[in-house]
């Protein structure tokens, strides 16, 4: 097998965290009058903070200075914090762990590439820190997806060239940053939204070491 390396988007891909980033701006777009739908939120998934605010303004048709937007981020993050600082084990996506502790039986090295500044939280409360050599997040790179800055940092930090490492993302944007970043991209979800990926699945139940020969 020639990969090396498997590279994991977080929210999506890990965990469901979208929910809770939900909960929360449609909290802070009931404090600025409008309605924020769980159709809107798909607009928003692998979408950096900043961005994601960015788009809930448009749909409210409101704006507000560079300061103002600030606080109005680090509003929503309060919130959303209260929300993923109850996260367990039980909200691991059903079949992950099992697939990380047989990428780690067979030497083949785990990073995680998230847009998300709170992943190191997330993945304290799974209990699933020990499983990955590097965590890059968005803590650690400052252009968002499609960028392929997070992945290739990640590949960085590994010490693996590009093609050897694979990607598994749920967002489209995540897919081409991927091929960006001239790596292999696994789909995990709707065949609709990763048309660009070299294969998808549904989920990572039962899933074999197999998935990773292209
Ligand atoms: P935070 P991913 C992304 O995570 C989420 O999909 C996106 O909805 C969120 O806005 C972004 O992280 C930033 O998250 O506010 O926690 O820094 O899919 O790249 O793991
Ligand atoms: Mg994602």
């Amino acid at each position: 097998m020639n990969i090396k390396a498997c590279i994991f988007d977080l929210d999506g891909v890990i965990v469901d965290t979208a929910k809770y980033h939900y909960l929360a701006w449609k909290r802070l777009a009931k404090e600025l009058n409008f309605d924020f739908t769980e159709k809107d939120n798909e607009r928003l998934k692998g979408v950096s903070r900043m961005a994601s605010l960015d788009i809930l303004l448009s749909i409210g048709g409101l704006s507000f200075s560079e300061k103002e937007k600030i606080k109005l981020a680090e509003k929503k993050n309060k919130w959303y914090v209260e929300y993923i600082s109850k996260l367990d084990k039980n909200e691991i996506l059903p079949g992950v762990e099992d697939f990380l502790r047989k990428l780690k039986q067979n030497g083949i090295k785990i990073a995680l590439g998230s847009a998300s500044k709170n992943s190191m939280l997330i993945l304290n409360n799974l209990q699933l820190v020990p499983y990955f050599d590097t965590i890059i997040d968005g803590n650690k790179v400052s252009k968002a997806k499609p960028d392929p800055e997070v992945f290739l940092l990640a590949a960085k930090e590994l010490n693996i060239p590009s093609e050897y490492c694979v990607v598994f993302e749920d967002a489209e944007a995540g897919i081409e940053a991927a091929k960006k970043a001239n790596m292999k991209a696994i789909g995990v979800g709707s065949k609709d939204i990763l048309k660009k990926s070299d294969k998808i699945i549904d989920c990572f139940k039962g899933l074999e070491l197999n998935i990773l020969e292209f």
